[in-house]
């Protein structure tokens, strides 16, 4: 399951989290009442393993049109400094998009590689969380991860929601769903959410399709 694509429709426990009304509620404050579920993930780092994810922005490659989006990560294990937490850039949100370069190492977690070209590291924050908790992260915060150099995994549960009002510029068959109040935009297709935890093939065939669009989607640069 690590770093799958639209988790929410092959697995209900995951839409569940996703839709949890203490988590919505959070995501109101910061988006407005309107709210469209676009992906989750699980990033599972193993135990004692290089794997780590270089300084980024969520935003800069998704293709929306406006930046009414927030993505949070809630904490299914321990993470801390030495299991791999994530780290912030203090107030990066306020300063936009940020130019990135491609940094091949086969242990960065991110599939495009992707990394921000300059940086100001004095100003990062580590986000220690226990299992249960949560952060809340603007796209255009800068972060990363370091590896997990404990002997558990370090598993995080990744919800990325947006504004109804939210277009897709870079393709027009993408596809949401609205968790939240009315979607009187019809901005996108429609994700159907998973019925169960038991893998279907039918819902996993089609997660494998809407998890090469969502890559797809991110690496073009139209
Ligand atoms: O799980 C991690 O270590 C990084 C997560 C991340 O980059 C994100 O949630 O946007």
């Amino acid at each position: 399951m690590h770093y799958q694509s639209k988790i929410h429709t092959i697995l209900k426990s995951a839409y569940e989290l996703a839709t949890h009304q203490n988590v919505l509620d959070i995501v109101e404050k910061a988006i407005g009442p309107n709210i469209l579920l676009h992906n989750t993930t699980y990033i599972i780092k193993e135990p004692q393993t290089p794997a780590f994810v270089s300084w980024h922005q969520d935003l800069t490659y998704w293709g929306f049109s406006h930046d009414d989006q927030i993505s949070v990560w809630l904490a299914l294990s321990n993470a801390d400094e030495i299991s791999g937490a994530m780290y912030m850039i203090s107030e990066s949100h306020l300063e936009g998009k940020k130019e990135h370069k491609t940094i091949e190492d086969e242990n960065n977690v991110l599939f495009q590689k992707q990394c921000v070209k300059e940086l100001d590291e004095s100003k990062k924050i580590l986000c220690p969380l226990k299992p249960g908790e949560a952060s809340f992260h603007h796209g255009w915060t800068i972060h990363s991860s370091m590896p997990n150099n404990s002997n558990d995994r370090r598993i995080g549960f990744n919800i990325q929601y947006i504004a109804t009002h939210v277009k897709q510029m870079k393709n027009n068959t993408d596809t949401a769903i609205c968790v939240r109040g009315i979607d009187k935009y019809n901005n996108f297709g429609i994700d159907i959410p998973a019925v169960s935890d038991e893998l279907n093939p039918t819902t996993t065939a089609k997660q494998k399709e809407l998890q090469e669009k969502y890559k797809s989607i991110a690496s073009s640069r139209n």
